[in-house]
């Protein structure tokens, strides 16, 4: 009797597990920082569906400062996702068609291979598809893990994915999207124009911006939350680093409660809460009178310095029994030192502004190769003095070695005696010219040996793999 129960139990277990099909099926909703998708009603599990695209575009950073942002979904940071505790979530990665890089994704909330990153791992114009259940509770970073990680953290590849408690936490009047994260730029803090990853800044853990939703001033005068007096507000609050811990607090005002860590606990009564690299936290609290409450994180160098600075504005009536004052409010808190007031334009696709060899290589190549193209062992062959490299752009004939980004490359190959066994994508979007550009640059750098690359040859090594240009 007991034995045939179990294996009934087994049977409907195994059954309800495998044939996630059997679930009614829905599409996630998706949202853009700040906004959050609505409460999940239902009180039962479905299958979602969510499908998200990498899509890689130039924006904007900070004022003047444009950025090459590698984004899930068109933004940083990426697409809210929320689902219910028990869900199945089918799961769609698309990487557009015009990147350059392959991505991946792990996502926090998933109990499987890499949080989904070892079954991600797609080129540009490929997707790729598996499918998690929602075990645990909670609100979950997600990132790209793919080659190397610090690199497409640091360009922006995070998001989080809510999973909805059963019993849902109790109803507020607005629920927000927060995201912290660090950028780290060859130029310095406030230089304009288009600035290029320094790998040497991410590895001294020094950025050079750290801000909220992807640029500095994304939650400041027109884009600041907004509420009135008597409401309650949820944040979801994820950090993305890649290097730092947040101290997040806002000033003039105590959460009432915080889900430390993203978890199922909460605390109360809390003026800062951390929130790792990597993590999250939600905060919640009542608004008592009016005000603009300054979203923070109190190592306090990085607000008045760095960017760490968004608003939520409260306004309504003001209550005198909470808080009063003989002088004129100074400007609702907010410190001279600050200049916040400035508009934030959306992030927008933009023709990349590259032109010499080295910027292409840069735009193109960098991010597996290194800027000094050292590669990285194990992973991405070096180009500086490699022998592989030496012997192809020695034969008269140097199609083979051009049609590498035409067409991708990969198997077994080694270079300066260590052994590769990647693959190289295909290089979207360059022209013959900008190629000519690239292997001429190359070749004219590291203790290479100088050699020129014409566009007439590109075109031709074009032409013998049947490949139209891109642009
Ligand atoms: C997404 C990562 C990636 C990007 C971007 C990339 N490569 Fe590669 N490249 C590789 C990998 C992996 C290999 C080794 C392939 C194999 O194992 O067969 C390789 C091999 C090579 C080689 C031959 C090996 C050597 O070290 O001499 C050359 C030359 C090369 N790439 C040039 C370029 C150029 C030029 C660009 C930019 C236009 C570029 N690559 C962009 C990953 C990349
Ligand atoms: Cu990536």
């Amino acid at each position: 009797m007991k034995g045939s129960f179990l294996i009934f139990m087994l049977s409907t277990f195994l059954i309800s597990t495998i044939h996630a099909g059997d679930l009614p099926v829905e599409k996630a909703v998706l949202t853009d920082a700040p906004m959050v998708p609505p409460v999940i009603t239902r009180d039962h599990a479905a299958t979602v569906q969510v499908e998200l695209e990498v899509i890689e575009k130039i924006g904007k950073l900070a004022d003047g400062v444009d950025y090459t942002f590698w984004t899930f979904g068109g933004s940083v940071p990426g697409k809210f996702i929320r689902v219910r505790h028990g869900d199945s979530v089918e799961f769609t990665l698309k990487n557009n068609g015009k990147n350059k890089l392959p991505h991946n994704i792990d996502l926090h909330a998933v109990s499987g291979p890499g949080g989904g990153a070892a079954v991600t791992a797609t080129a540009p114009g490929q997707k790729s598809k598996f499918i998690f259940k929602a075990l645990n509770p909670g609100l979950y970073v997600y990132h790209c893990a793919t080659a190397p990680v610090g690199m497409h953290i640091a360009n922006g590849m995070y998001g989080l994915i809510y999973v909805q408690p059963e019993v849902a936490l109790s109803k507020v009047d607005h629920e927000y999207y927060v995201f912290q994260s660090d950028f780290y730029t060859k130029g310095k803090n406030g230089e304009k124009g288009l600035q290029q990853f320094s790998q040497e800044k991410a590895v001294d853990e020094k950025p050079t911006y750290v801000v909220f939703n992807g640029s500095q001033g994304s939650l400041v005068g027109d884009n600041a939350l907004k509420a009135k007096v008597g409401e309650t507000v949820r944040f979801f609050i994820g950090n993305g680093g890649p290097n730092l811990i947040s101290s997040f607090h806002v000033i003039g005002e105590i959460f009432d409660k915080v889900y430390t860590e993203g978890g199922s606990k909460f605390q109360d009564n809390v003026q800062t809460t951390l929130i790792p690299s990597g993590g999250s936290t939600i905060v919640e609290f009542k608004l008592n009178t009016v005000g603009t409450y300054l979203l923070v994180d109190h190592s306090i160098f990085r607000t008045f310095h760095k960017g760490t600075l968004g608003m939520l504005k409260v306004e309504g009536v003001a209550d005198t029994t909470v808080f009063k004052s003989e002088a004129k409010p100074a400007e609702e808190g907010v410190t001279k030192e600050v200049a916040p007031e400035k508009k934030v334009e959306v992030i927008k696709l933009e023709a990349p502004k590259v032109v010499s060899g080295k910027d292409l290589f840069m735009a193109n190549c960098s991010a597996c190769h290194g800027e000094e193209g050292k590669g990285v062992e194990g992973a991405f062959p070096p180009l500086a003095k490699s022998d592989f490299l030496k012997k192809l752009s020695s034969k008269k004939d140097r199609s083979e070695l051009i049609s590498f980004p035409l067409i991708g490359k990969k198997g077994k190959i080694v270079v300066n005696n260590k052994e590769y066994d990647g693959e190289m994508p295909v290089i979207a979007d360059i022209t013959d010219k900008e190629l000519a550009k690239v292997f001429t640059y190359v070749s004219n750098s590291w203790g290479n040996k100088a050699r020129t690359f014409t566009e007439a040859e590109v075109k031709k090594a074009r032409n013998a793999t049947h490949i139209t240009q891109g642009k």
